[in-house]
This record gives structure tokens, C-alpha cells and sequence, in this order.
């Protein structure tokens, strides 16, 4: 896909699920360590759960699992006994869980004010947009394309409805790399620690220890992701 058309359905999957992983809201006790979440970027119930995590500004440590992909799919099997996504881990408490909703509704009550908020309690139709939102950018994030596995996690500031850190998010799904995903929604309070530690305020922007590499502009980022790890 060209550039223009990547960023145009990029923004039309915004669009659909506005307001949706933008801002954050109202926050509980914050976990020590990065939940674990197997999952892959196309798919609409992961999608809500990545959403409420940048609602409650959470870090998360991505296990991706494309279609096909060789690593974290079967440790996902392997740990929770099928191959359904999104699977969380939470190392704080010692939870794991299936179904996004249950997810969802075990963030807020532990690391938020309790209820859900409305974009993600709305039944089949949160689930009917979500879905939008992964048509109008069919295959991306989806199936595996082969590629080297770092030895150390990646580092990725984002937030949910950015088009742009969607397009960062697609290319780390499609090629199976690991990375600890730093959620800075509109008004976290790490906003300004980022600003400081990278210069802007802006995402995505990528860090990757294994080749002392940093970077805005998902542009430079997808490029440099296909260049380094895919075969
Ligand atoms: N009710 C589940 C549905 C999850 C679901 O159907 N996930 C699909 C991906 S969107 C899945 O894991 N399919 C099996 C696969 O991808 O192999 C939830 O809300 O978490």
C-alpha cells in the first residue's frame, strides 16, 4: 500500500472508534511491573483491550501473534491451553485471562476507578466498531511475515487511536517483535518524562536496544523494522 493510502485508512480506523484509546481517564494504583498481553493488532477485540490500556495509561509488555507466527502463538497455547486472543498475564497479581471483556472489565477494577467507561462497554456495538476498524486496513497486523527475533525487547511510545502508531504497531505484529509498549494518551501524566527523554511529544516512537536505535516517524519506522528483522 502507498503512503497516502496507509495514513487515509489509518485515519478512517481512528475515525470509527473515536473517542476510544485517546485520552486518560480516571486512575487507580498503578501496577509495578508491565502486564503481558499476547496478541495481534488486527484483531478488534484486542483492539479494546489495547484501547483500555492507554485509558489507563498502562505499560504492557506486546507479545505479538500474527497468524503463522512460529513464537508466541504456541507459548500463548501452551500457558492458557488455546489459541484465542487476547490472552493477558498479569505478573503483579498472578491473573491470567481470556475474553476481552473480562480483561477489560479485571483493568478497571484493579488499576482504575471501577466501571468501564462507555466506548468500551457497549456490547456488539464497541465489537461492531472495533471490527470497522480492522476492515479498513485488511491483513495488516494479521498474518506473519518471517523475520529474526531480537534478542532484547523493543520499546514502542504510543497511544491507541494514533493512525500513525498504528502503522508502527502493524509492522512489530506482522514481524513477531516483542516490545514494551508505552502508553502516553492524552493527558498522562508520563507525557512530559517522554517529551524530556525523547526530545517531542510525539508518536511513535520506536527504541531498540539491540541496535542503540531511536526514532520517530512511522514512515522511518516501518522501513527500518523491515530492514533489520524481516528475512
Ligand atoms: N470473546 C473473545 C473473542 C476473541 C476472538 O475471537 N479472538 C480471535 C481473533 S479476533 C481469535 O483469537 N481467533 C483465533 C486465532 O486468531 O487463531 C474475546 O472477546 O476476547
Amino acid at each position: 500500500m502507498n503512503r497516502s493510502l496507509d495514513i487515509a485508512t489509518s485515519y478512517l480506523a481512528t475515525l470509527v472508534r473515536v473517542p476510544a484509546g485517546l485520552a486518560v481517564g480516571r486512575l487507580g494504583p498503578r501496577p509495578e511491573r508491565p502486564l503481558v498481553v499476547y496478541e495481534f493488532e488486527a484483531c478488534p477485540f484486542c483492539r479494546k483491550v489495547r484501547e483500555a490500556l492507554t485509558m489507563l495509561d498502562l505499560d504492557a509488555e506486546i507479545r505479538p501473534c500474527p497468524k503463522g507466527g512460529p513464537r508466541f502463538r504456541p507459548e500463548a497455547v501452551a500457558k492458557g491451553g488455546k489459541a484465542l486472543f487476547p490472552y493477558l498475564e498479569d505478573p503483579n497479581t498472578g491473573r491470567a485471562m481470556y475474553e476481552s471483556d473480562d480483561i477489560i472489565a479485571y483493568l478497571y477494577e484493579s488499576y482504575g476507578d471501577g466501571p468501564v467507561p462507555l466506548p468500551l462497554a457497549l456490547g456488539p456495538l464497541t465489537t461492531l466498531s472495533a471490527s470497522l476498524a480492522s476492515a479498513v486496513r485488511p491483513g495488516f497486523g494479521h498474518h506473519y511475515r518471517p523475520a529474526r527475533a531480537p534478542e532484547q525487547l523493543l520499546e514502542l511510545y504510543s497511544f491507541e487511536i494514533s493512525p500513525y502508531a498504528r502503522l508502527a504497531r502493524e509492522a512489530l505484529c506482522s514481524l513477531e517483535l516483542p516490545y514494551l509498549l508505552h502508553n502516553v494518551g492524552k493527558g498522562s501524566p508520563r507525557r512530559e518524562a517522554f517529551a524530556g527523554r525523547s526530545g517531542k511529544l510525539m508518536v511513535p516512537y520506536l527504541i531498540d536496544p539491540n541496535t542503540d536505535t531511536q526514532m520517530f516517524e512511522s514512515a522511518d519506522i516501518v522501513d527500518y523494522l523491515m530492514r533489520t528483522y524481516a528475512k
